[in-house]
């Protein structure tokens, strides 16, 4: 057919100049209105025409001449990189780091000496397990890691929200992570360890039920990045100008106290908005409620560490903040989104060897595995060795060496000097006596060998004491989640293998999710090779006693419809946003409703697309019969129902009580008057827990 139309043929217009732009798409650049530089290829050759490939005529093939194609097509098929093979899911931001205390008695390091001073960051919040596409809310480890661009070099805080780890030795971490990740054959399940393979390594792996207990409390579910916890996890030293070293552990502490999610809750978030936690933390930054963390350390002895009872380089214990209080020295601030995501947060390459004079490692064999481990990633993931020149990771001091060239290297450097000792350039870099040197830790006088310390043995003491440490509700909620995560679970032996070494942590845990699982009996215990002591509970491991009432970075949202009582929204936001938080208006429909006053009030978001999962409380002002109306509305349902069984405080008006009604809402101190705004705002600061035994069956 198309042979036949009399476009094909040419005549003498046809051949026109060589940028002659002909045919449908030309309307297309004259849209846009402003001033545009002109656009280039990338070796900066004017394009005339960005919509139509080179064609050998109008309907024949196109030509391999096409340059300006040729070079757009291919660029677009290189612009993806190997994702992180664990963290690949992150959302960063910009900050400073100041220090309003100085450590100045126990390290040399600038950025944790100089009071006052303030240092670039770069921030990355991460899951593990997920690919870069997966959700933000599943069950999961949070990755906390800061790039502090210190005047001494880069400084590297690669963390997590949990201050311990899986496994002891970094030889175990490829299995770990395979076991986590989705299963080989069948390519499932995506950022979820509730699956067999993971459970059968930690089944096999006792050295995993500490963080095990961690993994499966409220922690890996949290409310936003701006509420978790951040840990340095290992153990480094501090120096000081002599050579001294004093152990310290990292922690950072989320200003507006720490919250989590309900697990169902959870779960629906995963639905409601896949980027919960990354439009979260954009919403905050751009609307200058920065994100901010106190910086903690615990600082110890190598005699006092002596005297724990545990080892404190092994990753799988803590130190309790009652046997070593945090003291807190300096505030992080995360105040500018970057401007691209894939230039910085999928760039950049964290490295915990990326250390400072004045900071050095412990013997932790994790962390000296890590050591390798990241450099080496960063070589796959970014192509060469010249990342360290990508804007994110360049430190922001004076940098000179004498590497040279490598892929992609953007450095013009001069001079015929590029090796050391020289005597040909004066200015050519010479190593410093302020340069960074490594704590002279005398050697032990053990063997060479595959081994694993007699000290790093206990693999349940604190794990009970984590679990002991925990609320009742807490204790309820780890019970469900190893109810569920084993459900999950095929084989069931594994789960069988669980239970038996939940035994060892707390005999009341391991009847209940046996209880919960249906077993017929209690699986035995595995052999343990040092018994669980009962360590003395430490209560700052909580997260509900300690979750701060505030309405401070949370978010209300009030269904409106037409004839709703403006007087009374408008208390409602007056009253919230005066106690800090944010208000979104949701109704039926998102060109919003036309209030009892006459007004038009705006939405935020449609309330089939804006469940009640996205708000920490929530508010219905309806008049009688939009309230008739939505109470047969399963959004609207759903909206109040969900906002029950999440814990959260509803305040509704006479109107309203309909949808209540249909939605099964209870009363309780969080349920109030949508008049009475005081009591609203007071409700809405914290989570209804006394009323969670009245929604769920906790294991
Ligand atoms: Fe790791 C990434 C945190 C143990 C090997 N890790 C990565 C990230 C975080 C952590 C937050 C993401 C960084 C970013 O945002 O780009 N990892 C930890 C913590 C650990 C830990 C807190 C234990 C205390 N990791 C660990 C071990 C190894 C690795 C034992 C290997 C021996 N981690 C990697 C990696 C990653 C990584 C494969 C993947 C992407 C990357 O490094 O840049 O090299």
């Amino acid at each position: 057919m198309a042979s036949k139309k009399p476009a094909r043929r040419r005549d003498a217009d046809d051949r026109g100049s060589p940028t002659e732009t002909r045919g449908h798409g030309d309307e297309l650049q004259q849209l846009a209105g402003g001033t545009h530089p002109p656009l280039t290829t990338a070796q900066g050759i004017p394009v005339a025409d960005n919509q139509n490939s080179l064609r050998a005529t109008p309907l024949g093939p196109t030509l391999l001449e096409d340059f300006i194609l040729r070079e757009k097509i291919t660029h677009f098929d290189h612009e993806r990189i190997p994702e992180r093979i664990v963290h690949a899911r992150g959302s960063a931001a910009h900050g400073y780091f100041e220090l309003t205390e100085s450590l100045a008695e126990y390290t040399t390091a600038k950025v944790l000496t100089e009071a006052g001073g303030k240092t670039p960051v770069f921030v990355r919040f991460s899951t593990v397990a997920g690919g870069a596409g997966s959700v933000d809310t599943p069950r999961d480890v949070r990755g906390f890691a800061v790039k502090f661009y210190t005047q001494e070099g880069n400084w590297d805080l690669v963390g997590n929200n949990i201050p311990v780890f899986f496994i002891q030795d970094a030889m175990k971490f490829p299995d770990v992570v395979h076991s986590v990740k989705m299963e080989p054959d069948r390519a499932f399940p995506q950022a979820a360890s509730a699956h067999d393979t993971f459970w059968d390594f930690v089944s096999l792996t006792p050295e995993t039920m500490h963080m095990i207990m961690w993994a499966m409390s409220d922690r890996t579910i949290p409310r936003s990045l701006r509420t978790i916890e951040g840990f340095g996890v290992h153990s480094f030293r501090l120096l000081d100008a002599k050579g001294n070293s004093t152990f310290v552990k990292f922690h950072w502490r989320p200003k507006l106290g720490i919250q989590s999610t309900v697990w169902d809750e959870a779960v629906k978030l995963q639905g409601a908005d896949n980027d919960f936690h990354r439009r979260d933390l954009f919403e905050a930054i751009q609307a200058g409620q920065f994100p901010e963390w106190e910086l903690g350390v615990q600082l110890f002895t190598e005699e006092e560490a002596e005297a724990f009872p545990f080892d404190h380089l092994d990753p799988t214990k803590l130190v309790p903040e009652e046997t070593v209080p945090l003291r807190i020295v300096g505030r992080l601030v995360l105040d500018r989104w970057p401007d691209n995501f894939f230039a910085e947060t999928e760039q950049v390459a964290y490295c915990p060897a990326n250390i400072v004079p004045g900071i050095d490692f412990s013997n932790d064999p994790l962390l000296q595995g890590r050591l390798f481990s990241y450099l080496d990633t960063q070589l796959s993931r970014l192509g060469g060795p010249n990342f360290h020149q990508i804007p994110v990771n360049a430190p922001k001091c004076p940098f000179a060496n004498h590497q040279r060239d490598g892929h992609m290297q953007m450095e013009v450097h001069k001079g015929r000097v590029n090796y050391e000792p020289s005597s040909l350039q004066a200015d050519s870099p010479r190593a410093t006596p302020a340069g960074f040197r490594s704590h002279t830790t005398p050697p032990d006088d053990g063997a060479k060998g595959r081994i694993r310390a007699e000290s790093f043995a206990d693999h349940y003491s604190q794990a009970r004491m984590f679990f002991r440490s925990q609320s009742k509700l807490e204790q309820a909620h780890m019970a469900s989640a190893l109810v569920f995560e084993l459900s999950k679970v095929e084989t069931p032996h594994v789960r069988e293998a669980i239970v038996g070494h939940l035994r060892h942590i707390d005999a009341s845990l391991a009847q209940r999710v046996a209880d919960g699982l249906g077993m017929p009996e209690l699986p035995p215990a595995p052999p343990a090779r040092v018994p669980a002591q009962d360590l003395p509970p430490s209560p700052a491991l909580r997260i509900i006693d300690r979750m701060r009432d505030t309405l401070e970075g949370r978010c209300v949202g009030i269904l409106v419809d037409d004839g709703s009582d403006a007087a009374t929204i408008k208390a409602l936001r007056k009253a919230a946003e005066k106690d800090g938080a944010t208000v979104k208006i949701v109704a039926p429909k998102l060109g919003g409703a036309t209030l009892s006053d006459g007004r038009r009030q705006a939405a935020d978001g449609q309330l089939a697309g804006t469940p009640s999962v996205v708000f920490d409380a929530v508010a219905l002002v309806l008049s009688e019969d939009a309230g008739a109306a939505l109470a047969k509305e399963a959004a609207a349902v759903d909206w109040v129902r969900d906002a029950w069984g999440h814990l959260k405080a509803i305040a509704a008006d006479a109107g309203a009580r309909k949808v209540l009604k249909a939605g099964g809402v209870g009363r309780d101190a969080g349920v109030v008057d949508a008049g009475d705004a005081a009591a609203f705002v007071k409700a809405a600061r914290t989570r209804q827990w006394e009323r969670e035994p009245k929604v769920r069956t906790l294991a």
